[in-house]
């Protein structure tokens, strides 16, 4: 059993100190609005009239608020740095990895353990076997307090002792999840317009899923390999993506639909059409992204 300060009793920190609470951890909880601490207190946390009086008693001081900015205006109060000190930092609230590597300093500086974590989940899947939250830092500290880390997320992992891998890892496979969010508003948006039903694009989407994962799988492994110029396996040149996309992208203007989606990836396209790639596999564009 460890005593935990908490920071935060928004949507997230909720669902967090109630997994803590039933790890069998005692918990210290703040927030700026106590109404919502007070109501921790029916799940046996403490509430605290202060960060500083959350973190005074705490072994592990564990934040989730908005952002940064409301994070750095709590830790770096002088009391709350100095009831900080020689104790274990865990930030969770969504940050930059620069941010990251700010606290990670700052923390070092006042003689704070520093470990930066990013979620990968919502409130409803904490404490669950699968849900995934990473950390990077302090990777003494993560092991020895990883019972009470897998108690968050069963599935949870240390990425790596740079204090902004775990939030960078986080962006990428946002950028995964956006790409394709991004990508259905507007596959919807083209059915809306020309009257197709949205059941008979779902049905066809099932269909051709497998297609569509099989072409990321070899992007992904083009990317890793350098294999980005065309050759025997190549599915589809820039040149045949950028006919099929233009054929997209005057559709979006004949439907007077908004051109963000198509502007923005089409000038990746053009990118690599400018640089002569029009023969090259369509991974050749990861040379345009500063992936390389
Ligand atoms: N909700 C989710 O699914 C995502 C999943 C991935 C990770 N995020 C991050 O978790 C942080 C908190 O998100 P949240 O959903 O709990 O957000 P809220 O319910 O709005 O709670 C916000 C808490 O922050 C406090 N707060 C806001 N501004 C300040 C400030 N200037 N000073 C002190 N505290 C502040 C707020 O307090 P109050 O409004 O209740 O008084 C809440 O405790 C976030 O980084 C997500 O990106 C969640």
């Amino acid at each position: 059993m460890t005593t935990i300060g908490f920071l935060g009793a928004g949507r997230m920190g909720s669902a967090l100190v109630k997994s803590l609470l039933e790890a069998g951890h005692s918990v210290h909880v703040w927030n700026r609005t106590a109404e919502k601490a007070q109501a921790l207190a029916d799940f046996g946390a403490v509430p605290e009239p202060s960060a500083e009086r959350a973190a005074g008693p705490a072994e592990i001081v564990i934040v989730n608020l908005l952002d940064y900015e409301a994070s750095d205006a709590e830790l770096r109060k002088p009391d709350v740095a100095e009831a900080l000190k020689g104790k274990l930092l865990v930030q969770l609230t969504s940050g930059s990895p620069k941010t990251a590597r700010e606290t990670g300093r700052w923390a070092g500086d006042h003689g704070i353990a520093y470990l930066d974590g990013a979620i990968m989940a919502t409130p409803n899947f904490i404490g669950g076997a699968e849900t995934v939250i990473l950390y990077s830092g302090s990777k003494t500290h993560f092991e020895k307090h990883e019972g009470l880390f897998k108690a968050l997320g069963g599935k949870s992992a240390f990425v790596g002792e740079d204090f902004g891998t775990a939030s960078a890892l986080d962006s990428a496979l946002l950028s995964q999840m956006w790409g394709t969010l991004f990508g259905t508003l507007q596959a919807l948006a083209v059915c809306r317009a020309e009257g197709i039903e949205h059941d008979v694009y779902a049905g066809f989407l099932m269909s051709a899923q497998p297609m569509i994962d099989g072409a990321q799988q070899d992007l992904m492994e083009r990317i890793r390999d350098g294999r980005d110029l065309a050759d025997a396996q190549t599915l589809a040149t820039v040149a045949v993506h950028n006919v099929a996309f233009h054929h997209l992208r005057d559709l979006i203007a004949d439907r007077d639909l908004n051109p963000a989606f198509g502007d923005a990836l089409g000038s990746l396209l053009e990118t690599a059409l400018r640089n002569d790639h029009q023969d090259d596999d369509f991974a050749v564009l990861a040379r345009f992204m500063g992936a390389k």
